[in-house]
């Protein structure tokens, strides 16, 4: 029986086209800023998500932490939406490592509301003044919910008034894209800095961007180098970067679709699951209890994660064979008889 695994789109193993590229690239120091093939992919993405500089790191955890570290000084507040993932599933990095305090806005499935984030600005002697606003698209825990186009340019219009810079966590910047159906760089519009994953749903082994102006970039590869991101020839991973930027965002369509089979089928098992919420390739369900409700599909040859005491969570991914959502579904309904 093939185990099949739901636990994140981190899953996927770099295809044969991958590999065939990274076993052929070109490679160089890319502490001296002369590999090649990272180059290209810096370059690749900066051209296609409409901003001058990209900056390749190995994970989104850092492009996130080096992007609050160029725009903040230690003792200011950010702001972002509840359990963005910056603060919540960043080992407290935010605190640790920029002396940042998160201050929390609402955001229902993700999307705040531009007056909640005025409110939430500081700049009083008595008050940790706001050094940055960041917002994530599409916003994981609230469901892989997507943030409309309009909410987003509603933030950065309040960000403006009060000068404060705006980062985007995009990590799954593509899914946003696919299920608003437009371009990734409409939704990577009007930030000052951008995060993208590469090792999510578009599939490399390894990877993130930070995407920003020209003027940051010597401070990001500073920060970067800082945090142990300094590579040398990073271009073999690189490679695989690039055929996900290339292949990856179109084939989000089918992750999006079999979420929503797998969300629909759910709910025709009598599972508690917010429709509403299942927007890209991600599905919530609340269930009595996630670890023992995770034990049992993991009996049953199905992964997922528990992430909250009575929360659980499914994600779909290219490496899941076309019949998976058939085949969990029935082997679910068979664990829960
Ligand atoms: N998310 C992972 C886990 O860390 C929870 C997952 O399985 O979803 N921003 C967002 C919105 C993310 O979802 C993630 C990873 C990151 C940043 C961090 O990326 P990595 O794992 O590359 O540091």
């Amino acid at each position: 029986m093939q185990v099949l695994d739901f636990r994140s789109d981190t899953v996927t193993r770099p295809s044969p086209r991958m590999r065939q590229a990274m076993a052929a690239a070109e490679v160089g120091d890319d502490g001296y800023h002369e590999d090649p093939t990272v180059k290209r992919l810096e370059e690749m993405a900066a051209e296609m998500l409409g901003f001058e500089r990209a900056v390749y790191m190995p994970s989104g955890t850092m492009t996130n932490q080096v992007a609050l570290l160029v725009h903040t000084r230690r003792g200011q507040e950010v702001i972002v939406t509840e359990r963005a993932h910056v603060y919540e599933y960043e080992p407290g990095a935010m605190a640790n490592l920029a002396g940042l305090s998160p201050r929390f806005v609402p955001a229902s499935y993700g999307v705040p509301e531009p007056e909640d984030v005025r409110y939430a600005i500081h700049d009083s002697p008595h008050q940790a003044p706001t050094g940055l606003i960041a917002l994530e698209n599409t916003h994981n825990a609230a469901g892989g919910t997507v943030v409309p186009l309009e909410a987003q340019r509603a933030v950065q219009a309040v960000a403006r008034e009060a000068g404060l810079p705006v980062h985007l966590d995009g990590a799954r910047i593509f899914n946003a894209a696919v299920a608003l159906g437009v371009e990734g760089r409409d939704v990577a519009a009007g930030f000052d800095t951008v995060s993208v994953c590469l090792s999510k749903g578009l599939g490399a082994p390894v990877g993130s961007l930070l995407l920003g102006p020209a003027e940051l970039e010597g401070e990001i590869r500073r920060y970067r180098k800082m945090l142990g991101g300094g590579m040398r020839q990073a271009g073999i991973l690189a490679a695989a970067g690039i055929i996900a930027l290339q292949e990856g965002p179109q084939a989000l369509v089918r992750d999006h679709a079999m979420a929503r089979e797998l969300g629909e089928g759910l709910v025709k098992l009598g599972l508690e699951v917010d429709l509403r919420s299942v927007q890209t390739n991600m599905v919530f369900a609340s269930v009595a209890d996630a670890p023992a409700f995770a034990a049992r599909l993991r009996r049953a040859g199905v992964l997922i994660n528990a992430v909250g005491p009575a929360r659980v969570r499914f994600v779909t991914h290219r490496d899941l064979p076309d019949e998976a959502v058939t085949e969990a579904l029935s082997r679910i309904e068979n664990a829960l008889a």
